[in-house]
């Protein structure tokens, strides 16, 4: 297993439509086994293919509090295939946009189909913070962020903040 690089805002590879996983093989169960290796060490509970630079549609996660042992959860080709009316606020961080935290608000539960690491269909009903969290990393895999969902105002705030950093931060390699 490794630890692979967090992508970070303002890489466009943030803003790809992943591709679909053909077969669940063994590189696949490599990348879910090094995602869960990258999450866990951020830490984070929740890690997207294309936060590493892997445009696949593979998603893992891991809400169980820090109190309790972990539960690991990997899913390739994820598709949310309902979403309740009812909404929750939670406040939502990004391991690709760091240090940011903004309350999103999303449907309170959902139901998501998605093979598993052994490539079979599989379904689940998410509500709390799992619904949460396979929300917004479903999201990642369609090319948007969290911070997609805030005002304007505050999105470009944000994303101004990270694109200074950045030049600056490559204003000092150049030197
Ligand atoms: O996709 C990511 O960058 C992982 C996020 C997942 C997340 C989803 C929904 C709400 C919060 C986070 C990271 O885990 S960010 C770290 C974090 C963990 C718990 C709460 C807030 C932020
Ligand atoms: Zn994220």
């Amino acid at each position: 297993m490794a630890v692979r690089p967090i992508i970070t805002i303002p890489d466009p590879v943030l803003r790809i439509v992943a591709e679909p996983v053909t077969v669940v093989d063994d590189e696949i169960r490599t990348l879910m086994d090094d995602m869960l290796e990258t999450m866990y060490a951020a830490p984070g509970v929740g890690l997207a293919a294309v936060q590493v630079g892997v445009n696949r549609r593979v998603v893992v996660l891991d809400v169980a509090r820090e109190e309790d042992d972990r539960q690991p959860m990997m899913f390739a080709n994820p598709e949310v295939t309902w979403t309740s009316q009812e909404t929750s606020v939670h406040e939502e961080g990004c391991l690709s946009i760091p240090k940011i935290y903004e309350e999103v608000e999303r449907p309170a539960r959902c139901k998501v189909s998605y093979l598993d690491r052994d490539g079979v269909l599989r379904e689940i009903h998410c509500d709390g913070m799992l619904a949460t969290c396979i929300q917004h990393e479903i999201d990642h895999l369609n090319g948007i962020l969290f911070i997609d969902h805030i005002s304007r105002l505050k999105r470009e705030r944000i994303v101004r903040k990270f694109a200074k950093a950045k030049r600056l931060l490559n204003a000092e390699a150049a030197e």
